[in-house]
């Protein structure tokens, strides 16, 4: 029989590879949709192959999941039932989606992902720490964002835009529907990630203009991905 490899090295993707993993995070209407679609196409002009998706979902069986998340209906399961729930979206999203992409080299840029779990079923759903971990070390299985960008402002005011952007026959989702309290304290919960992982995660303003946000994500994504290169290639041309 063969051994079970340690979790946490199973398919762990290459640090050394061309793909990079990134995702985006905060609370509701906050522009994780808006900023991805803009950093697709700063890339797509260095010609970066970079595909956006989402969480839950961006694979078929996660797509379905995500109609009973955030329809409501997982809701009577209780957070840890939810947990389980945006694990098993998670773990499918992976294995058809992420983990393809970045073994062949293309960047993914992912809407909202573990640290969602992190602060909506864990921090606020009151879900133990502990437990978070293990589903997250289980979904994952080693595969971690390379960067992630945390947009932060106030909650009524991402409530706010979401409201707006909503269509005349779209309800709030199951979350959106939770009471300002509940908002608030994700609002800290996402920051209180960014400081305990302050090597992945980077806060940014998104209160400020689209355009601004949008160039403050440039200025890090360039900084750690792109400037070493050039920094590289400067060194090698002079030696
Ligand atoms: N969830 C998810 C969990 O509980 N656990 C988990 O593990 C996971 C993965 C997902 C829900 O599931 C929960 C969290 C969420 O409640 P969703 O429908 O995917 O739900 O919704 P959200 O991820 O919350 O995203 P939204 O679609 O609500 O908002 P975005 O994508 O953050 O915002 P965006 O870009 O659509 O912008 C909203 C509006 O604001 C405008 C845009 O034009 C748009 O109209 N806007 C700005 N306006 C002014 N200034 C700016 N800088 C602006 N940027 C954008």
């Amino acid at each position: 029989m063969s051994a079970v490899p340690p979790l946490g090295t199973a398919h762990r993707h290459e640090k050394g590879r061309a793909g990079r993993f990134v995702t985006f995070e905060g609370g509701e209407g906050a522009g994780k949709s808006t900023q991805m679609r803009r950093l697709q196409q700063r890339l797509a002009e260095r010609d970066v192959e970079a595909i956006a998706t989402r969480e839950p979902g961006g694979s078929p069986h996660a797509e379905a999941l995500r109609e009973a998340l955030l329809g409501g209906k997982a809701a009577s399961l209780g957070p840890l039932g939810e947990a389980v729930l945006f694990s098993a979206a998670r773990i499918d999203h992976l294995d058809r989606l992420i983990k393809p992409a970045l073994a062949r080299g293309a960047w993914v840029i992912c809407d909202r992902f573990a640290d969602s779990t992190r602060a909506y079923q864990g921090a606020r759903g009151g879900v133990e720490p502990r437990l978070i971990a293990l589903l997250e070390r289980v979904a994952l299985l080693g595969t971690t964002p390379d960067l992630t960008i945390i947009l932060d402002l106030p909650p009524e005011i991402g409530l706010e835009r979401a409201r707006q952007r909503r269509a005349p026959d779209e309800t709030a989702d199951r979350f959106e529907r939770e009471d300002m309290a509940f908002h608030e304290g994700l609002r800290q919960s996402f920051l209180d990630i960014a400081a305990s992982e302050p090597g992945r995660c980077c806060v940014v303003d998104a209160l400020a203009p689209e355009e601004e946000v949008a160039q403050a994500i440039w200025h890090i994504v360039e900084a750690r991905f792109f400037r070493g290169n050039a920094e590289q290639k400067t060194e090698q041309a002079s030696a």
